[in-house]
């Protein structure tokens, strides 16, 4: 009769309905546990140099210091000096700005002090506590912004993502230079489920 079959006809419309409804919860639950999955902050190390700058200031220590007392871990330390081709490959995107060669020069005065600092989220954190490029315009509270008037002569460089990190840490360390500190003081410095 036309009844049954316009009873037919509602349960297979129904029957889609439920079906549309249910793979659009299911995209849902899926998009959401990939965003808590990305929310989710990686342990990173990042390549900070100590520029000639903080060594012929002699603020080595207060620098180191800012580090430590934030709570990015120490993995890797040493004294160098750059040379011509480090810093070629280093600043490669700066080489044909007409300052480079003072840039150059102000980073062979001395030796510098690179470090690998290892954290949650350390690549974003280490820039973020760096500081402005330009002393002069970097915030109070960040190292650049405390402890230099300068645009070039800036204490410090830190990586500034993930890609220039690894990068960048392959050009300053061999790998036996950087150290595996297991968990060493992570249950002081993190909430059990922000690792
Ligand atoms: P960053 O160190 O904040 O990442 P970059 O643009 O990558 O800044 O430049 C690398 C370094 O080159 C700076 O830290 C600074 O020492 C120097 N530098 C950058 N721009 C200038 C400039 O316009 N004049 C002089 N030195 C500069
Ligand atoms: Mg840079």
């Amino acid at each position: 009769s036309s009844n049954d079959r316009i009873n037919a006809l509602s349960d297979a419309l129904t029957g889609n309905l439920k079906s549309i409804i249910s793979s659009f919860d299911s995209i849902r639950s899926k998009t959401s546990r990939q965003a808590e999955k990305q929310e989710k902050k990686q342990m990173e190390r990042t390549l900070v140099l100590l520029k000639p700058s903080t060594i012929e200031r002699a603020l080595v220590g207060e620098i180191v210091n800012r580090f430590e007392k934030k709570g990015l871990r120490i993995v890797g330390m040493k004294m160098m000096q750059l040379t011509d081709e480090i810093l070629a490959q280093h600043y490669a995107h700066l080489v044909k700005k007409p300052f480079f060669p003072i840039l150059k020069a102000s980073m062979m005065k001395t030796p510098v002090i690179a470090m690998c600092l290892e954290g949650v989220d350390a690549i974003a954190v280490v820039r973020y506590i760096t500081g402005y490029t330009n002393g002069r315009k970097a915030d109070p509270g960040t190292i650049r912004g405390d402890y230099c008037m300068s645009n070039q002569q800036n204490i410090v460089h830190a990586s500034d993502s993930p890609e220039a990190a690894v990068e960048e840490l392959n050009r300053f360390f061999r790998p036996e230079e950087i150290f595996d500190m297991g968990d060493l003081n992570l249950d002081r410095l993190y909430a059990v489920d922000e690792l």
